[in-house]
């Protein structure tokens, strides 16, 4: 017997090292809950959080609960006790609209502007004990105190005094998915939809709930669950059973559904002749669609439309505006209190007209003409999601109509699921873009939550880097990404620096040295990520395709935009895109105050330079360099840097765990060869246009021209499927 006792703790010994090894592959993301290793600040917690007292009974309250158990029992590595006695709580939680006992020590104005998801945190007075109180007007907010306590123990924060009033500045927070049902991900390079449609809606898997929770846990309201490149299937009542089920789940943690709605679903489910939004079949269609989706999921959030772009279908087909058919959607999601995101990012291969400034034709115009629950999805810039862009014109030109910001998670054209590029201050330099909509200091945030604007629904997307990959994003430091966009989502005015320290705490050590190390890494990282791929605003010259490295003699597509040859323009003058009034004119779309500094090449900035000049290779540049050295120079510097991280990652050997450490070290070796392929195929290609030689400091490239253009990458991930 006690022979069978011993074997039997050695096995939970064996059980224990086992996981807590394997623990840290990553899942658990930046909610590790891992035991405090200072003893005295351990101590510190163990004393203010004593007990624990969760006021009412919801989900969302469970839920709290049960993250609670998970959270603070891990952090403070014991049982956490739930008093029974409403009189003991050291900590206590509860709904200010509910509970006498927390009205009594709070006044009305302190809660008058949370809304529904704002919370307090404050230490209070009771029964002549001090106590952190948690409280807010729905118990949504409660949930969002909760996480926002435990990241403070997670940082090793002071909590003896907390003072904490937190209100999201975006009503909708968004996460928009571009899986497709068959569970491939449309650009999406950490495997496989995390949705397994064909399982649901019968079996809940683990990964839904610990999604819910790591949205929940950095205010994220709202996921968009298909590509937008539409299935009409989604819509079929089998296909709306399984999102149910997953409605089912998020539901508890504040996060409410929206799908994608393919504009001929009519015609594919409905087996009508039209699509057209002022058909009144058609809208009896949509109608009695909506009606059943809400009947099965009463909190659905709305619509998400990619229509008329890239090969979609849309209202134009029938000679209707954008406006008709969002207001067609808008019209059947109403009564139910639901949205229509509608994108604005829409180009056409028959419209001679630059690409950059088709949007701001086909939407400025409609300006006024939407109905109130429609929000304009915009993305943040003009293009596409390229490692830089100057912010969309559409932000500064819409003054009638709500505009949302769709940023992109997921790395495109960002090297993917392998480079580590930290996009916190890239998702900040674009919000921080002052527009001049209304004068001065009209910048892209302000236009978006709505404070430019008067306006009721303010909303922010982010298109999701997440996956069947154990640890969801691919490259861990892909995580980071998701949770700055989740925290700019809820305060535009955060620093990223502070939120990339948050994440580094949390996700990896607390440690100073460790922290410090990382984070610079992290904030050079899009800059280096900038210079080896498209340095002073160079633009679209990946691959086709799959977008996968460098493809900058890229001129066979069928459409013209689709070619790199197209947005470089290099000929024996120079290189860059002309965008001035003696080119396409682009840069009349800004605000005359932001024309004006984009339109000379001696205001431009010098990122944004051939984005909008063509620029003589033998123009001198604030460096004093020519243009064609300064290019190879920048390439240069952006493998250097790289260089950099993989050196400095070194030094962290044996400092966090050996999973990690060995997953980012592979991982920045990838990236290392990549830069370098960058930088010799662009120099190469472009040196055939500028005919000057490769300045000092830069080496030869290693292979001839005639290589990189025989690259091929059939299988790359995340390639856009036929639909
Ligand atoms: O950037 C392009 C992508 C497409 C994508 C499209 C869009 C969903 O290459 O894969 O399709 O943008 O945003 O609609």
């Amino acid at each position: 017997m006690r022979f069978l006792k011993l074997n039997f703790s050695f096995f939970i010994f064996l059980l224990l090292s086992i996981t807590t090894l394997k623990a840290e592959d990553g899942y658990r993301l930046w909610l590790r809950y891992n035991p405090i290793e200072s003893s005295s600040l351990l101590e510190d917690y163990r004393k203010i959080f004593q007990s624990v007292d969760v006021l009412g009974e919801s989900s969302t309250m469970t839920v709290i609960r049960e993250e609670l158990a998970l959270g603070l029992g891990g952090l403070l590595d014991q049982k956490v006790n739930f008093s029974e006695s409403t009189n003991d709580g050291l900590l206590l939680i509860g709904n200010y609209n509910q509970h006498q006992k927390i009205k009594a020590l709070l006044k009305d104005e302190d809660l008058k502007v949370l809304g529904e998801d704002g919370f307090i945190i404050r230490t209070v007075q009771l029964n002549n004990q001090k106590v952190i109180l948690i409280t807010g007007l729905q118990d949504k907010a409660l949930l969002y105190g909760t996480f926002h306590l435990l990241k403070l123990l997670q940082t090793h924060q002071d909590v003896s005094n907390l003072q904490v009033k937190s209100i999201p500045k975006i009503k909708v927070r968004m996460l928009n998915h571009w899986d497709n049902l068959d569970r491939t991900v449309e650009r999406g390079y950490a495997g496989f939809s995390i949705w397994n449609w064909h399982q649901l809606p019968d079996y809940i898997d683990q990964r839904y709930i610990d999604y819910a929770r790591a949205n929940a846990s950095i205010g994220i309201n709202g996921v968009s669950l298909t590509n937008v490149n539409a299935n009409a299937l989604i819509l079929r009542p089998d296909y709306l059973e399984k999102v149910k089920a997953l409605a089912n789940v998020f539901r508890a943690y504040g996060i409410k559904v929206y799908l994608t709605a393919r504009f001929s679903a009519p015609i594919e489910l409905g087996k009508l002749e039209t699509a057209d939004p002022l058909n009144g079949e058609v809208q009896n269609w949509w109608n009695e669609k909506t009606k059943e989706i809400y009947t099965l999921i009463p909190d659905f959030g709305g619509f998400l439309v990619k229509a008329n772009s890239e090969g979609q279908p849309g209202p134009q087909n029938y000679g209707r505006t954008h406006a008709d058919g969002a207001n067609l959607l808008a019209e059947a999601v109403k009564p139910f209190g639901g949205i229509v995101m509608w994108r604005a990012f829409v180009y056409s291969n028959e419209e001679p007209e630059d690409r950059h400034k088709q949007a701001n034709l086909e939407f400025q115009p409609l300006d006024g003409k939407f109905k109130s629950n429609v929000l304009i999805q915009v993305k943040n810039g003009a293009i596409d999601f390229q490692p830089r862009e100057p912010f969309h014109p559409l932000f500064g030109a819409m003054e009638q109509t709500p505009l949302m910001m769709e940023f992109q998670i997921t790395q495109e054209y960002l090297g993917q699921g392998t480079h580590l590029v930290y996009l916190g201050g890239y998702y900040k330099e674009v919000l921080n873009s002052d527009t001049y909509q209304k004068g001065e200091n009209s910048t892209v945030a302000k236009v978006i939550n709505g404070n430019i604007n008067d306006q009721e629904v303010t909303a922010m997307a982010g298109v999701s880097n997440i996956g069947t990959d154990r640890n969801w994003t691919s490259h861990t430091f892909g995580q980071a990404n998701w949770y700055a966009f989740g925290r700019l989502a809820w305060d535009d005015q955060l620093d990223e620096e502070v939120i990339a320290k948050e994440w580094l705490k949390m996700t990896f050590s607390n440690n100073e040295e460790i922290v410090d190390t990382m984070n610079k890494i992290m904030q050079s990282s899009h800059e280096a990520m900038v210079n080896y791929m498209t340095p002073l605003g160079l633009h679209h010259i990946m691959a086709a395709g799959h977008h996968f490295g460098p493809g900058p003699w890229v001129d066979f597509m069928s459409r013209a935009d689709w070619n790199c040859t197209y947005y470089h323009k290099a000929d024996s003058i120079g290189v860059g895109f002309n965008r001035t009034s003696t080119g396409s004119d682009a840069i009349s779309q800004y605000h005359r105050q932001v024309a004006k500094k984009f339109s000379t090449m001696e205001n431009c900035p010098e990122e944004y330079l051939l984005w909008f000049h063509h620029v003589p290779w033998n123009r001198k540049m604030e460096s004093g360099n020519i243009l064609w050295d300064e290019i190879c120079l920048r390439y240069q510097s952006g493998v250097e840097q790289v260089d950099g991280f993989l050196n400095t990652w070194n030094k962290l050997e044996g400092k966090i765990d050996k999973e990690r450490f060995l997953h980012i070290k592979s991982l920045l070796t990838i990236q290392l060869k990549e830069a370098k392929w960058w930088r010799d195929s662009c120099i190469s290609y472009f040196q055939t246009f500028s005919n000057l030689p490769i300045p000092k400091g830069v080496p030869q490239p290693e292979k001839d021209l005639e290589y990189y253009k025989s690259l091929s990458f059939p299988y790359a991930p995340g390639i856009r499927p036929r639909w």
